[in-house]
Formats: C-alpha cells, structure tokens, sequence
C-alpha cells in the first residue's frame, strides 16, 4: 500500500536515532535513484516488466546471446549518462561527513551514488560503468555512451562483460562480509528503496535486527520486512531522507 507522507511522531524517532548515532550502515536500492529518472526492477514501469530476468541478467543468457545482453545494458547505460543524483544521494553525503563510522552499502550498479560525492560504497551487485573479461578476468571502467562496438571485448581479445552481479552469481569477494560486519556494527540501519527480494543483499535487514540497530525503512511500498524494522517511512526517498538529515 502506498501512502503521502510519514507521520510526524515516526518521522522525529527516526531523526532522534539519526542524531545520536555514532555508526551507521545505509543499505540502497534502485528506489533511491527513481527520483533521478533511473527506472526501478520491479513494479509498475519496472525493468522487468518488459524483460525476464532470466533472459538478460544470468550468465546464461549471456552464454547464449552477449549481444542481446550487451544492447539492453547499451541502452540502460545510455539512460543512466545524463541521470543526476537526487537529493537522497545528497543527504547520504552529509550523513557520512557527520557519523564517524558511516557504511554505504548499495544494490545499484548506476553509479550515482559515486556521482553525488559518497566515499567508498559497498557495491553489491557490481558497477554498469566497468567491464570485466570472460577471458583473463581483468576489469576497467568505461563511461562511453553507446559503446562503438557490441558485443566489446577486452585488449587480450576475450569477450567483455557488464561488471555487475548477475543471478547465480557470487557477490564480490568478501564484500557481503564486509557488509554483515559493517551492519552488526551500527546502532542505526538505514534500508532505502529496495524491495528486499534479492539475496544475500536483504538478508541485512534482518541481520542489523538480530545484531541490535535500530532498523529504518524508507520506501514507498510495503517490503516482506516493514513489520519487523522499527520504523517504516512511507514517502520517495528524495522528500523523506532531507527531512531525518
Ligand atoms: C522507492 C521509490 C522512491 C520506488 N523512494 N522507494 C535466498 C532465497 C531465495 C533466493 C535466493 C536466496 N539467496 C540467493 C538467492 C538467489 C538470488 C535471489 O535473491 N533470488 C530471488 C529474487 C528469488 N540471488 C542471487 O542469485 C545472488 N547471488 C547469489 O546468491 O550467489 C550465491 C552463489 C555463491 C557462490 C557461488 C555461486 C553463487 C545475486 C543477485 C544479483 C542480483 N542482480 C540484479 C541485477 C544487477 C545488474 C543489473 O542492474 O542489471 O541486481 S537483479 C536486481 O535486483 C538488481 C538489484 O540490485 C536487485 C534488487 O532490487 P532492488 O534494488 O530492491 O529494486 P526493486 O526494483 O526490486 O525495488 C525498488 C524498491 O524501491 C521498491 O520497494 C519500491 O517500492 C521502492 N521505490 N520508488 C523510495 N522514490
Ligand atoms: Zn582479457
């Protein structure tokens, strides 16, 4: 169920948390970046409303179609270039410049959080700005856009990749780790626009609950968690987020 606004009562709670933190941990999802025009996976308008995951984002299909796959990441890459970050994305800095032990952790590969001015971020599922090689395994950012030739391919002359995390695959090595660790660590957590569907990444939310932080949703919709986390904000992240900040 969507709703307008987060009561005010809940609203101050969540500030109160935010206020006294000495260490937080942030975990993102593409609901964060819809306010920059960047299209979320699910739901209404969602990428996977015209397209099965199965067909574009498992090695799979790309094993069986790199150019099918390499032209739906074009064209997401095109759509992300001229994307800014929003003023969720701007918030986030300011609390990272405010707790002394802030983690950032994101499900989103668009970068825009890197666009905004956050420091390091735990990137879960990869970067759509780098590319990896199927064959020798190195790995390179790349902001052209459209890509001159698709399928690219690596100087060693090996087929390139998307440098994201596809299903099936595992998480960047000790990233999840680093995560779980940052996550046990914090008196708050901070979970924005994810759906909480995708794992190892929503298994934090519950994994903050049991280490002890006090959990906030922010989120436009329900999640299978918002009955467990101490305060589910329901409102776009660009309005709510300025708001505990
Ligand atoms: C707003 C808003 C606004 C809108 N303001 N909010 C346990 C149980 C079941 C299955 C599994 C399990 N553990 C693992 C699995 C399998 C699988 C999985 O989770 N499947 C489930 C979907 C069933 N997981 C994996 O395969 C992972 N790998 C793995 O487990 O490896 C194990 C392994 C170990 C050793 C060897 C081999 C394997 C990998 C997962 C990779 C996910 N990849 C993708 C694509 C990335 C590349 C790309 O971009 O193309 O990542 S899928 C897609 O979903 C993307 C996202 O990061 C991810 C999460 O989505 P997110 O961010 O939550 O977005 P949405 O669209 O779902 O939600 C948006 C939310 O925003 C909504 O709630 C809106 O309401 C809200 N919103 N506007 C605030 N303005
Ligand atoms: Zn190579």
């Amino acid at each position: 169920m969507a709703a307008e606004s987060p009561d005010a009562p809940d609203l101050q709670r969540a500030r109160d948390w935010l206020a006294h933190a000495a260490s937080l941990a942030v975990l993102t999802g593409a609901g964060i970046s819809a306010e920059s025009g960047v299209p979320t996976f699910r739901g209404a308008g969602g990428l996977w409303k015209d397209h099965k995951p199965e067909d574009l984002a498992t090695p799979e299909a790309f094993a069986r179609d790199p150019r099918l796959v390499w032209e739906w990441y074009n064209s997401r890459r095109e759509r992300l270039a001229p994307a800014q970050p929003n003023a969720a994305h701007r918030a986030l800095v300011k609390l990272e410049i405010r707790i002394a032990r802030f983690t950032l952790i994101t499900q989103n590969v668009d970068g825009l959080h890197d666009r905004a001015g956050s420091g390091k971020t735990l990137k879960l599922h990869g970067d759509i700005w780098r590319l990896r090689c199927t064959v020798c395994g190195a790995n390179w950012p790349d902001r052209r856009v459209p890509l001159p030739k698709l399928p690219p391919h690596c100087g060693c002359g090996g087929l390139a990749r998307p440098g994201v995390v596809w299903f099936g695959e595992p998480l960047p090595e000790g990233m999840m780790k680093e995560a779980e660790h940052a996550v046990s660590d914090a008196e708050v957590l901070l979970a924005i626009g994810t759906s909480a569907l995708v794992h190892p990444a929503a298994g934090l939310i519950p994994h903050a609950k049991h280490a002890g932080a006090k959990v906030i949703e922010i989120n436009t919709e329900d999640t299978p968690y918002s009955g467990m986390v101490d305060c589910a904000l329901r409102g776009p992240a660009g309005e709510v987020l300025p708001l505990l900040v």
